[in-house]
């Protein structure tokens, strides 16, 4: 009997697939129905391809090849996020410069990639993009000023997160718990001219998860980051002053305990009203203030501090002269900038009135227990539920009824308005790193900011030395790049030589896939139409509120500029789990990294994937083992054996009848299994099938059927042993096979339950289920337990058909 050379087929079968170009999608015609199957295509850091990545890559390559099967033209293209932090860090690292180290690296990823043996379309000039080349960013650099003519590209100062370890500005998605998302250096604020993109203008759109199957989770972090806030903007006038200060209340039913307001520090109208005896103590507060990270700031729990402005502002509700406060707790960036103090019903008012000592605190909701007294400490203070009292016309209510019926109040004294806030905030996208897309912007003395026109793309990343990360934009280096004449006026110019955030070049590139050689236009509308939207996109939930957040954001601009006809770019998303190992995360520091290429070059890919889909259902991942490994390579042996194993002739009647029974419900189970992306249970149920099927060995149509279940698990093990089952065409151009309903043993029987001969219950329950756990169920059973208040004076079983019960 021959032996299974792993090693050996599989790099012939990745040969002649690539030649027959089986990974190929007809692109400009499909003819079957489409099926966009999308991993998150990696960054090229210099190092080898990780367990991380085999785990997305294998099992979206499973899918893929499952949907081929199933009668889709399936799409798969993998590409390269070459722009960026990783590739630039390597080069840094290294000494060598980035554009050469980023080159070398896509090479050896593609051969490592190569070696999966997937169905991804790595060549050049076909799908195998790369963001970095300018036959891409060109487009990145016209998605930029498709933006910025429609407005939704601005630069401003602002108080920006800077990461003293990066050496650029963050996004507030790459800010996480105050440390930068890359190099886990505090990040602290600055204040710098930026580009960022108007993502807040989307932020109503964005909440939109119409026919997404996304996961819950997921959808709720993106919720939670674009926070949505209704509420109302009520305007105070400050006493004795030409003045009035607007704050932003999501619980104004609450107005009537307001007891003092808090102005941020560097708002506008801070020093406007601000006392001249108090303007020194402010003015010290607001440079304390500047030292503060906004998460700072707003950290619960932290011990507040402010300082009294010496002015007032009027509750018109009840005469109440407000004091007003500078504090940093107030923030500029939401809202009004300008908090109204409900320190009875509010803990951060509560602890703030505490520090300052003199406030007043009012009650205005009864406590639990009807409580109606003063407050006086943290555990007293009612934030939400509760009956109204000390508010006249809102006396008697709970605060969800008290809230519209305050904010019509309000609105019709012309007191306030309606508004809705987010959380969300505007897109920076500037970095002053080297290895990112130049943005196409040209400053001139006369005309002042001016877009570059559109057949001036791409504007080319200049070739610079000295690209270490200085704190302003090695782009700068290159006199060549910078000067330039203004393409409106001819003076003399300067280019922008901040570049673009990597998470604009991945913002997009799933709709350059389609249409990936096209040197006319960013995509042609035709094709992109017939592959948009992406039908599965795997990857990591790490990018909820980054990636993406970004790609349904740019999607949704190109959408309404009429460059794309579906409205969200991924239809379904599932984020695969994590591979640890003993029960921990992988890390180089831990030393517990598994590398895949030593198993790989050992077991070969088919075992190494197998093991990785075999350890736990794919979305929670699992915990390696080196020994695991060896029994998923045992089970390739013995199906390989199988398929030599002749079914002998004399197997009688009833053993046919049991293999074709075992091999149905394999495919039943099986099927189902993939069709959920438990491809742990669809290997299980093959390992069974050869446990079961070794030693009498099954006919060749049981055969075939087996081998079409294990093709998007094993490939290159399947391809092969379909060949030699005589076949000429790939066993990936066959259809998936269904399960013979009539050799499907059913495993579970149904009971009537009867009380007094009347049906009054139905019971599914296993075939093996005894008498006595039957009865005992069936007496449980709610639709029958009512009618047996009595003594049951009789039992009857008939197996399979029937409980009944005699009661009196
Ligand atoms: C009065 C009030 C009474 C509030 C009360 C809350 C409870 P959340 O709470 O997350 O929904 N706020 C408004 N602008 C702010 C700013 N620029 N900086 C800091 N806080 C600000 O957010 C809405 C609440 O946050 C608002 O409602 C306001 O306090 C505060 F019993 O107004 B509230
Ligand atoms: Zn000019």
């Amino acid at each position: 009997m021959q032996s299974y050379n792993a090693l050996e087929v599989e790099k012939k079968w990745q040969a002649k697939w690539r030649e027959s170009g089986l990974h190929k999608a007809n692109l400009a015609s499909p003819e079957k129905e489409k099926y966009y199957n999308l991993t998150m295509f990696p960054y090229p850091s210099g190092d080898k391809l990780h367990i991380g990545h085999w785990y997305n890559y294998g099992p979206v390559d499973t899918w893929g090849r499952y949907m081929k099967m199933k009668g889709y033209e399936v799409f798969q293209p993998m590409g390269f996020d070459s722009f960026g932090l990783p590739a630039e860090n390597y080069a840094i690292k290294t000494g060598v410069h980035p554009a050469e180290t980023t080159r070398a690296n896509i090479d050896k990823m593609k051969q490592q990639i190569g070696a999966i043996g997937g169905m991804y379309d790595l060549e050049p000039g076909g799908t195998g993009l790369e963001t970095s080349s300018p036959e891409y960013y060109k487009w990145t650099q016209w998605l930029f000023l498709q933006l910025y003519k429609n407005g939704l590209a601005y630069r401003k100062e602002a108080p920006v997160n800077w990461c003293p370890g990066c050496m650029t500005v963050l996004a507030n998605e790459q800010v996480d718990e105050g440390k930068c998302e890359r190099c886990k250096s505090e990040v602290v604020q600055k204040n710098l001219r930026q580009w960022f993109f108007k993502i807040t203008s989307y932020a109503d759109k964005l909440l939109d998860y119409e026919g997404l199957e996304w996961p819950e989770k997921t959808v709720l972090m993106q919720k939670h980051w674009i926070g949505r806030k209704e509420g109302i903007n009520i305007t105070y006038k400050i006493k004795s002053l030409d003045e009035a200060l607007t704050v932003f209340t999501t619980r104004p039913e609450t107005n009537f305990g307001a007891s003092f307001v808090v102005i941020s520090p560097e708002h506008p109208q801070t020093l406007a009203i601000c006392a001249p005896e108090q303007k020194a103590a402010v003015v010290a507060y607001l440079e304390e203030t500047k030292k503060k990270s906004e998460l700072d700031r707003q950290m619960e729990g932290r011990k507040k501090t402010g300082v009294f402005t010496g002015a007032y502002a009027i509750n018109e509700l009840t005469g109440y002269e407000m004091p007003v406060y500078t504090a940093d707790y107030a923030l500029m960036g939401f809202g009004t900038g300008v908090v109204v103090g409900v320190p009875g019903h509010d803990l951060r008012d509560f602890e703030f009135a505490e520090a300052m000592g003199n406030i007043e605190i009012i009650r205005v909701i009864k406590g639990p227990h009807g409580e109606m007294g003063p407050i006086t400490c943290k555990e007293e203070v009612q934030e939400d539920e509760g009956e109204i009292i000390n508010s006249e016309i809102l006396d008697g209510l709970t605060p969800l009824q008290a809230i519209p019926k305050m904010m019509d109040y309000l609105e019709s004294r012309g007191m306030g308005k309606r508004v809705v806030n987010f959380r969300l905030r505007d897109w920076l996208i500037s970095r002053q790193r080297y290895w990112g897309a130049p943005i196409p912007i040209i400053y001139c003395e006369k005309c002042g900011e001016v877009a570059v026109p559109d057949e001036d793309l791409p504007v080319v990343h200049p070739h610079v030395e000295d690209y270490v990360p200085k704190g302003t934009s090695p782009l700068a280096g290159s006199e060549e790049f910078v000067n330039v004449k203004c393409p409106r006026c001819s003076a003399p110019a300067k280019r922008e030589v901040d570049t673009m955030d990597t998470f604009v070049c991945s913002s997009w590139y799933f709709l350059r896939y389609p249409d990936a050689g096209n040197a006319q236009e960013p995509w042609s509308k035709d094709r992109v139409n017939q592959w948009m939207p992406v039908d599965m996109y795997i990857g990591g939930p790490e990018h909820a509120c980054m990636h993406l957040l970004y790609a349904r954001f740019i999607h949704k601009v190109m959408h309404d500029l009429g460059f794309v006809e579906a409205k969200e770019p991924f239809k379904r998303l599932v984020h695969q789990g994590m591979v640890t190992k003993d029960g921990a995360k992988m890390s180089k520091s831990k030393g517990n990294v598994v590398s895949p290429d030593e198993f790989v070059n050992k077991y070969g890919s088919d075992v190494f994937r197998m093991y990785l889909m075999f350890m736990g259902p794919f979305t929670d991942g699992g915990d390696w083992n080196d020994r695991g490994i060896t029994g998923v390579a045992r089970f390739v042996d013995r199906f390989y054996r199988m398929m030599q194993v002749e079914q002998g002739e004399g197997m009688d009647e009833q053993e046919q009848t049991q293999l074709r029974q075992v091999v149905h419900q394999t495919v039943a189970r099986a099927s189902e299994a993939v069709a959920n992306m438990n491809f742990n249970v669809a290997i299980a149920a093959l390992m069974e099938l050869t446990n079961k099927a070794l030693e009498k060995g099954l006919n060749k149509e049981q055969k075939e059927i087996v081998t079409k279940i294990l093709a998007p698990l094993a490939p290159h093990l399947a391809e092969e042993v379909w060949a030699e089952l005589g076949h000429k065409e790939s066993v990936f151009n066959e259809e998936w096979p269904k399960a013979d309903p009539q050799f499907l043993v059913k495993s579970t029987v149904t009971y009537a339950v009867q009380v007094n001969g009347k049906l009054r219950a139905t019971l599914d329950l296993p075939i093996e289920t005894s008498k006595e756990e039957a009865l005992a169920t069936a007496r449980a059973h709610p639709n029958a337990a009512k009618f047996m208040l009595g003594e049951i004076v009789k039992e009857i079983f008939v197996p399979g058909k029937i409980i009944g019960f005699v009661v009196k």
